[in-house]
């Protein structure tokens, strides 16, 4: 299937959304105004953008502690992400949950989470919960290499191809965990060689092409949606940031961080594409800016006004009042 205009349109555009978002929290965060810790994912933006891209909206995922890229490219309104940012209570969780913990059952977002290895168990149990109502949708989550060798990865990519539960493991390789390049404690070149011990199909992307993710990800998901098991799908990309916002990345070799952005740059990547294609020109390119940055700050602003979550919000969100999460 080809890849329709306004998508590759469309797809640009959120990727310059998670970009532009991701550098005003890296601002903000450098100047003191958010709580916590940040991850940013620029230079990664193709992952999260492909991958949604072939989803519908009922299907779910799970985020990383690099998840603010995932969370906007399923839909999230750039405004309350800001404000859960901020510790605010119109935050997608009342502010209680921050940059690495934000949820929205409504948009199919099954949580962020700042446990490696964690959101690969509630990607299966959201497959098996699909496939028992009867439900037609599947169930996406994300992770790292870092994450790819903890035991509950393992676990659910197992019990899921034994179950042939509709689950699409997107594991985004970005070279390092924290501060450990990926030959330190990965044993195989590829996580793609892992896929024959689980007994599942699996594929290999460039992460910084975001149609080459879109490609792969339609694959994947029509495996899954035509009940052939879970899928793995590796992706390869760049961490252009530090770890977490303030990590200088001393250990990196020295003009690789600098060289990245000249060399891996998905949007530019993505944007001389529909400049060769004749689908945008620079005047609707520019205008596509001019409404991202405008976007951007009037979520700043939202989230600069909205009231600080209070001591009571503490026990919102603890039980689910109608059975299937909803919470009270
Ligand atoms: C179970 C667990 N162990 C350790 C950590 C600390 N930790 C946070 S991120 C990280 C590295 C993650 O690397 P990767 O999964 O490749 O994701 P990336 O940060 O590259 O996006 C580690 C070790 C954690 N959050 N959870």
């Amino acid at each position: 299937m080809g890849i329709q205009p306004e998508l590759r349109l469309q797809m640009y555009e959120t990727m310059l959304r998670i970009r532009r978002f991701e550098e005003e929290t890296a601002a903000l965060f450098a100047a003191g105004d958010l709580p916590g810790f940040v991850h940013l994912s620029i230079g990664q933006e193709a992952v999260p953008t492909g991958i949604c891209a072939a989803l519908d909206p009922a299907d779910t995922i799970t985020a990383t502690h690099r998840g603010h890229g995932h969370i906007l490219a399923k839909g999230a309104d750039m405004g309350r992400m800001m404000a859960e940012l901020m510790g605010k209570r119109t935050g997608y969780c009342a502010g209680k949950g921050g940059s690495m913990h934000i949820s929205s059952l409504d948009l199919g977002v099954l949580g962020a989470n700042g446990i490696l290895g964690a959101g690969q168990p509630i990607a299966v149990g959201a497959a098996l919960s699909a496939r028992l109502l009867g439900e037609e949708r599947i169930s996406v989550t994300f992770f790292g290499e870092g994450a790819s060798a903890q035991g509950g990865v393992h676990e659910a990519m197992n019990l899921a191809a034994v179950w042939k539960l509709p689950v699409v493991f997107v594991a985004e390789i970005n070279g390092w965990a924290e501060l450990s390049p990926y030959s330190d404690h990965v044993s195989v070149p590829s996580l793609v060689d892992r896929a024959a011990g689980y007994g599942i199909d699996a594929a290999s992307v460039d992460g910084t092409d975001v149609e080459a993710v879109l490609d792969g990800a339609r694959e994947a998901v029509e495996r899954c949606r035509s009940g052939e098991g879970p899928v793995l799908l590796e992706a390869r990309t760049q961490r252009w940031h530090g770890h977490f916002e303030g990590d200088r990345q001393l250990y990196r070799p020295e003009g690789e961080v600098a060289a990245l952005p000249e060399l891996y740059d998905p949007l530019v990547l993505q944007s001389d594409r529909l400049l060769e294609l004749g689908i945008a020109s620079e005047a609707e390119l520019d205008a596509i800016e001019r409404r991202v940055a405008e976007e951007v700050a009037e979520a700043v602003l939202f989230g600069r006004n909205s009231p600080e979550s209070a001591p009571e919000d503490a026990l919102l969100h603890v039980y689910s009042t109608d059975g299937r999460g909803g919470a009270a």
